[in-house]
């Protein structure tokens, strides 16, 4: 036995005298969005003709000859997601610049001009293909900023029916997509004579009647919202609602409501946590040595997955159109250090919960020290509970490890390694019934001094 953690499970069952249930008034979130929040992490892959020219922002000029991956193997992309725990993958299928990692027949700008296996190529498909051997999601990125084509910002319409041209052959030839991640980037807003004026409801209407699963996030009539920055760091207080009103399909929402959400909102408009494991978002060889360290991406992990957000991580694919390997390793250090806290095989059946004014005592079958503690909301019947705090049973009195906002459907909250017998959760409001799913407490595996409390 190596691992000295301990891990309890705590089923709470709520006598229903005091509770009260007023989930028929709170806004839900659909059926595919709860199955979006069961997943929790996944890869984001930048990659396209910037791999070869070491630019983050592409002109629209390049050659699409530089797009040379000699030795592209989405397998491994898929198997190294699949090992990292992570449920699917988002691909950059067009980035700004333009150029398309599938043929497409509406552009010479694409796989199809490129020195990859001469122009006979499709990465959308091999990706699409290793998806599905692994058991994976697909989901892609698409620009609607593009700097090659010359009808952008000159013929809006033009341009809108071209877009929507490209979303429907990525909808229909690639099996089902999971996400389409939109950026709101218009990069020419600056410049009025470049602007280009967005059909969000067409696009709108050709995702839902081509694919009715997918989820949208980003700009547009989207179902998942940006968390507000992209340094993977979610808000402590974070509701999954917003007001449908400050949904704008073409202008970010004010960040600080990104970030925290609204409560009571009338919309069910969860965040996602974009970042990226290296300094950019695109490969750039100087940043092999500047890949996250496993202690940077188990904050990350902690402060988006631990605070109500599913975390989309960015490996960007190298020129050989590979993971590199020091993201790789840095994936499986990840991987590890999660499971090594968060193993699921040691559960510790407990005794019911008392419910007393709120407030609920739970043993723990002798001494036990842990170190986090995380709540699970039941979802399913909306988002209530908005203030809440933990004390463990230590020296004969109660004594407080911690307290926190919103739960939704995971929050983490890191506390001092404590030794007890009983903790006691207290909620600043009633809960309706069955609210809260689960109570876990956990001792971390490893220490880390970006998340170690003094
Ligand atoms: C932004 C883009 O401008 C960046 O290049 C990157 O793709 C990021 C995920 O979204 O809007």
């Amino acid at each position: 036995m190596n691992r000295t953690f301990l891990f309890i499970i705590i089923s709470l069952f709520f006598s229903t005298h005091f509770l009260f249930s007023q989930s028929a008034n709170l806004t839900k979130p659909s059926a595919q969005q709860l199955r979006w929040h069961e997943m929790q992490y996944y890869m984001f892959i930048h990659f396209g003709v910037n791999s070869f020219t070491n630019l983050e922002w592409g002109e629209g000029a390049e050659n699409p000859k530089i797009f040379n991956p000699q030795n592209l193997d989405c397998r491994q992309w898929a198997r190294i997601a699949k090992k990292a725990g992570m449920k699917a993958i988002i691909l950059t299928v067009k980035h700004h610049d333009g150029f398309c990692l599938w043929p497409s027949a509406y552009t010479e700008h694409d796989v199809a001009n490129s020195s990859w296996k001469n122009g006979k190529g499709d990465v959308l498909k091999e990706l699409s293909e290793a998806c599905k051997e692994y058991g994976i999601k697909l989901g892609f990125y698409i620009s609607p900023w593009d700097r090659n084509n010359p009808i952008y910002g000159k013929d809006d319409q033009a341009y809108n029916t071209y877009f929507n041209n490209q979303l429907k052959e990525i909808l229909t030839q690639y099996g089902p997509i999971f996400e389409v991640w939109f950026d709101g980037a218009n990069g020419d807003r600056e410049n009025p004579e470049k602007y280009q004026a967005y059909n969000w409801t067409l696009f709108n209407e050709t995702i839902r009647s081509l694919q009715p699963d997918a989820l949208v996030f980003g700009a547009g009539y989207a179902d998942i919202r940006w968390v507000g920055n992209e340094r993977g760091v979610a808000s402590e207080t974070n509701w999954c609602t917003f007001d449908s009103k400050q949904r704008n399909p073409s202008e970010d929402a004010p960040i600080p409501l990104l970030q925290a959400g609204i409560k009571n909102g009338d919309l069910w408009w969860p965040a996602e946590t974009d970042v990226s494991i290296r300094p950019g978002w695109f490969y750039h060889p100087e940043e092999d040595t500047k890949v996250k360290s496993v202690n940077q991406l188990e904050k990350i992990y902690f402060e988006s997955v631990g605070r109500n957000t599913n975390l989309l991580l960015n490996i960007p694919i190298d020129r050989e159109g590979l993971v590199n390997a020091a993201d790789s390793i840095a994936l499986m250090q990840l991987r590890a250090r999660l499971d090594a806290t968060f193993i699921d095989n040691k559960l510790e059946k407990l005794s019911k919960g008392t419910p007393d004014n709120n407030a609920f005592v739970v043993g723990l079958k002798g001494k036990k020290t842990f170190d986090v503690i995380s709540l699970k909301e039941n979802i399913s019947q909306g988002q209530t509970i908005d203030g809440w705090k933990v004390e463990a049973w230590v020296n004969k009195q109660w004594v407080l490890l911690g307290e926190a906002t919103t739960v939704g459907y995971q929050r983490w909250l890191i506390l001092p390694k404590t030794t007890s017998p009983k903790i006691r959760i207290s909620f600043k409001n009633p809960l309706p019934s069955r609210q809260l799913l689960d109570v876990n407490l956990y001792l971390r595996a490893s220490p880390n001094p970006l998340l170690d409390k003094k």
